[in-house]
């Protein structure tokens, strides 16, 4: 919940994260590879109520690329057709030096990602040391570029907590709470209450949830006055147990349902950049 709103007045910020870096298309063939076919994709989410993108790249051939010129290709083609919110991940892949991470920066999003903290990530290790993080901090300053934490365990809520203390990110504090990661907190409500608790008054947060718990998840924290939900193929490839989504787009439509089924309005691109205190771009 952000200040100032009554939890079942504040819009819903609704987040594709149409492609990841792990999903593959034997999981969903529908997986977008190309600047061009993410872009297609990104837009018919944001018809569907999304408002944020989540963008990562991949090669032609689907592997995961942090070459610079595929987060510009991608962010024009989203930018030349919609207003929705660009974000970039800083998360990249697991096997990624930090440098190659941070390339899709080069694109001037209007918002990105940045890992406050280390954790197994399956059977490998996903590690953002501080030093890491406080680097993805000033080239977005740099940059003029909005930052979302993207929060994966308890021990990162209290990092992005104490780094906001010190200044050392922006505020209002804008923070992605995930759950279900192998190595990450459990998605179970005692879960969100854990990660929660270490969130600065003020903080707007919007929660991913990956496995077959997303859905409950996303419930629970829009009942608690989550201020954003995040879906799509990055997170989950199915629609229900055992039936594949067709698209991003199906799977924002269904965020969508679900939200206003519990009472909570949908957020417009506008609203939400007002929400995440995105910066006023002057070019790009
Ligand atoms: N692909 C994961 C290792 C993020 O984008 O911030 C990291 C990730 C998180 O996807
Ligand atoms: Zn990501």
């Amino acid at each position: 919940m952000t200040a100032g709103h009554a939890w079942d007045a504040l819009p819903v910020v609704v987040t594709v994260a149409p492609t990841g870096a792990e999903v593959t298309r034997a999981d969903n063939p529908a997986l977008p590879h190309t600047p061009a076919e993410i872009a297609e994709d990104v837009l018919a989410c944001a018809e569907a109520g999304a408002s944020v993108c989540h963008l990562h790249v991949r090669e032609e051939d689907g592997s995961p690329s942090s070459r610079a010129e595929l987060f510009v290709d991608v962010v024009e083609r989203i930018r030349e057709r919609s207003p929705i919110i660009t974000m970039v991940s800083t998360g990249g892949a697991v096997w990624m030096p930090m440098e190659e991470r941070m390339t899709g920066l080069e694109a001037q999003p209007d918002l990105a990602g940045v890992e406050t903290g280390s954790m197994n990530f399956g059977e490998d290790a996903f590690v953002t040391v501080p030093a890491d993080a406080r680097r993805v901090v000033e080239r977005t300053r740099e940059l003029g570029i909005g930052l979302e934490a993207e929060m994966f365990d308890v021990g990162h809520v209290v990092a992005g907590a104490r780094m906001l203390e010190r200044g050392e990110l922006p505020t209002p504090l804008r923070a992605n709470v995930v759950f279900g990661v192998p190595g990450g907190i459990d998605p179970t409500p005692e879960g969100l209450d854990a990660m929660l608790r270490p969130l600065p008054h003020g903080t707007h947060w919007s929660i991913t949830a990956v496995g077959r718990h997303q859905r409950r998840m996303l419930a629970i924290a829009l009942l608690r006055g989550a201020g954003g939900i995040r879906v799509g193929f990055e997170d989950g490839v199915y629609l229900r147990r055992g039936v594949l989504a067709s698209s991003n787009a199906e799977l924002v439509a269904d965020a969508v349902e679900l939200a206003q089924t519990l009472g909570r309005r949908v957020a417009t691109i506008e609203e939400a950049r007002e929400l995440l205190a995105c910066p006023v771009r002057v070019s790009r």
